[in-house]
């Protein structure tokens, strides 16, 4: 009875052996599949539009209004004047339109953003800046109780 054991052992181990070693059968799923993510890049190029918006959007950091820069009013617009609380997070082109002598834009939030245009000075430069989740608040300086806002930025 003793010698069964390593008669079946045995033949185990080489059937053990003549299936892993077998390269009778390729197997598909091994081989190294080219990658197939070039589909995305077609869809920029095909859409013809020539407009960068789709990377950068755009907003304005407006104090005063239009018809008065002195007036005491602050905000933030799309590139439309329409005033905008809640953005997704990316990155933003953002001009400022501070034409005014007493007021100022002032920009602070997550990922260490914080800028601001003179008080004096006009400034109507345009910054790059990266939004990322989380609220923003801006307000003008000399007169931070009456002239303060926020941006929601959602991810
Ligand atoms: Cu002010």
């Amino acid at each position: 009875m003793a010698r069964i054991r390593p008669t079946l052992a045995a033949v185990a181990a080489a059937l053990l052996l003549a299936g892993c070693s077998s390269p009778a059968t390729p197997d598909a799923s091994s081989t190294e599949a080219p990658p197939s993510a070039t589909t995305g890049a077609t869809s920029d190029a095909g859409s013809g539009s020539g407009s960068d918006d789709a990377s950068s959007m755009a907003l304005m950091a407006v104090v005063g209004t239009a018809d008065d820069p002195e007036a005491y009013e602050i905000s933030i617009t799309d590139a439309d004047g329409q005033p905008v609380t809640s953005v997704p997070a990316g990155d933003y082109e953002l001009t400022f339109v501070d034409e005014s002598t007493m007021h100022n834009f002032h920009l602070m939030g997550p990922g260490g953003v914080d800028i601001a245009t003179d008080v004096a000075g006009s400034d109507t430069s345009t910054v790059e800046v990266t939004l990322e989740p989380g609220t923003y608040e801006y307000l003008c300086d000399p007169h931070p109780s009456s002239m303060t806002g926020t941006l929601e930025v959602t991810g």
